[in-house]
């Protein structure tokens, strides 16, 4: 439990006060508490055990189309199990009441089954499926609720009907464009926004991590919402060193009761 500083709180909330136009954008931080890893925290992350700029990538997938497509299921059986938390659901009010523009670099899909309408999913979903030669969609099931995740089960991609190519995730890998209209949705956000709130990201991918920039360039205020510094923290007007399923109810409390 990290107790957010009344002052660092109080701070934020007055810039949430001030503010015309707020811009969330949430990373792997925001669903940690959801049971599902990070990418990058060392305990638990998926970077502990596999290389994901290795596994999330066309030439990983190539080179062991089997190893990556199980890691993906692996991946779905602990987004089937996990709930959306209360920092989840906080985000989704800041949207009906304010307004509240949403980004996300998750492909999990909490922020939506929290209620969230409008959710700019920069790097695609992991419940949905395609082909990897042509993209023809596949309805490949999410995994049973009561399946054990096992990171070392090892099952073979489905074929497409159509052009025998094997599914992958709808996500972006690295080294894949983001969709277009995400990118430019997500952009018109930051550029416009007058306060941009990060929540959950160590902010070293791109072009996702530019996009705080992009809105400090254009005289918004940054809150960071991180335990820890990320190199987006020299940026901040206001870091808030907490958790998102704590953080995010306490500004929640104060901003939508007053
Ligand atoms: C592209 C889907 C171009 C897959 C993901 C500059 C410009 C453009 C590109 C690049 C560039 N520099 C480098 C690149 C290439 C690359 C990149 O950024 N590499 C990095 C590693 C340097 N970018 C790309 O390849 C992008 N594509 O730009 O294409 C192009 C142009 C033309 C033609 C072809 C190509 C595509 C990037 C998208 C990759 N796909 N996801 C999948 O999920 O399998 S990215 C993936 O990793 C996640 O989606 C996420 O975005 C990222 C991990 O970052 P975070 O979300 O921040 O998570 P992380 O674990 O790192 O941090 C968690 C944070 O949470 C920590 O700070 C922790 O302290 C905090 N935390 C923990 N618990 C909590 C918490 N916070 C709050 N509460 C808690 N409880």
């Amino acid at each position: 439990m990290i107790c957010v500083e009344k002052s660092v709180l109080d701070s934020a909330l007055s810039i949430f006060k001030a503010a015309k136009t707020v811009v969330w954008m949430t990373g792997a931080g925001m669903s940690a508490e959801s049971g599902i890893p990070t990418f990058r925290d060392a305990q638990s992350g998926l970077w502990a055990r596999f290389d994901p700029q290795q596994l999330a990538s066309a030439e990983g997938y190539r080179a062991d189309p089997a190893s990556v497509w199980s890691w993906y299921q692996w991946r779905r059986r602990l987004v089937v199990k996990a709930k959306p938390h209360a920092g989840h659901f906080a985000l989704a009010e800041f949207q009906k009441a304010f307004g509240h523009g949403l980004i996300t670099q998750n492909v999990d899909g909490l922020h939506q089954l929290a209620g969230a309408s409008e959710v700019i999913e920069l790097h695609g979903n992991i419940r949905s499926s395609s082909c990897f030669a042509q993209r023809h969609p596949l309805s490949v099931p999410m995994p049973d609720i009561n399946d054990v995740a096992d990171a070392e089960l090892l099952e073979s991609p489905p074929h497409c009907p159509l052009c025998g190519s094997t599914a992958r995730p709808d996500v972006v890998w690295f080294g894949e464009s983001l969709p277009m209209d995400a990118l430019q949705h997500a952009e018109a956000l930051s550029y416009g926004c007058d306060v941009f709130v990060s929540v959950g990201t160590s902010s070293q991918v791109y072009p996702a991590a530019g996009f705080a920039l992009l809105a400090k360039s254009q005289g918004a205020k940054i809150i960071e919402i991180n335990p820890v510094a990320t190199p987006l923290s020299e940026q901040n007007d206001c870091a808030i060193r907490g958790q998102a399923s704590e953080v995010l109810p306490l500004i929640a409390k104060r901003l939508l009761l007053n």
